[in-house]
């Protein structure tokens, strides 16, 4: 028995295969698991709880069957999916999580988060995201109609990737400082379990980690 992590799956239409995949762990691995903890980026876009597409409803589908199944499922915000609420709760039988948050897992705490919050050199990012995240924001982007969501959600992607591309890596990399903030703040106890440094950016094989923690281990998902 073990609690299982994932993240960063980016399910999409276009890639009916990660669907698959998706499925056939839920039906298998998953359904022996003490918890399934998704940390971030379940979706590519999530432009509202009322907007869900086939693919989408098929992976919703997929977590709802094994949370009846007795399988508790937590889901935290990513970078794409922010928009995740209270109505995907209801269909998928997952339990939304604050980022970031310390849960105690066979008696260790263990700090569990996205990610994007520690790419603080990514000024421009960290506006865009503190933005996103307003309550205001939000209730002005989701009356908006479905199709007029869509195309703003394809020209953001559009706009992300450029952003990415003009930026160096270093910038859009998780803080080294950051990390040894969030492990001091919390006295150099915890675990940090976290899907890889910089969801967005994945970091490039070999690449040491930067987290510099006496007491903490960081565990990375492979880019
Ligand atoms: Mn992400």
């Amino acid at each position: 028995m073990a609690a299982l992590f994932i993240s960063d799956l980016h399910i999409d239409a276009s890639r009916p295969a990660i669907i698959d995949q998706f499925l056939e762990f839920l039906a298998s691995e998953a359904k022996d698991a003490d918890a399934l903890y998704i940390l971030g980026d379940l979706f590519e876009t999530w432009i509202g709880d009322d907007a869900a597409d086939a693919a989408q409803a098929a992976a919703i589908a997929g977590l709802r069957s094994l949370a009846s199944h007795g399988v508790p499922c937590f889901v935290m915000h990513g970078n794409r999916d922010f928009l995740l609420a209270a109505q995907f709760c209801g269909m998928s039988g997952a339990r939304l999580l604050p980022d970031p948050l310390i849960v105690t897992l066979y008696g260790e705490p263990v700090l569990v988060m996205h990610g994007d919050a520690l790419c603080s050199d990514d000024r421009a990012y960290q506006r865009l995201r503190a933005t996103v995240r307003e309550p205001d924001w939000q209730r002005q982007f989701l009356a908006l109609s479905i199709a007029s969501r869509r195309a703003l959600a394809g020209a953001a992607r559009v706009g992300s990737q450029a952003h990415t591309a003009a930026v160096e890596y270093a910038i859009t990399d998780v803080k080294r400082q950051q990390c040894r903030h969030g492990s001091a703040a919390r006295r150099n106890r915890h675990a940090i379990a976290r899907p890889h440094p910089s969801p967005r950016h994945p970091r490039p094989a070999g690449r040491r980690p930067p987290l510099h923690a006496h007491r903490a281990r960081r565990l990375v998902r492979p880019g």
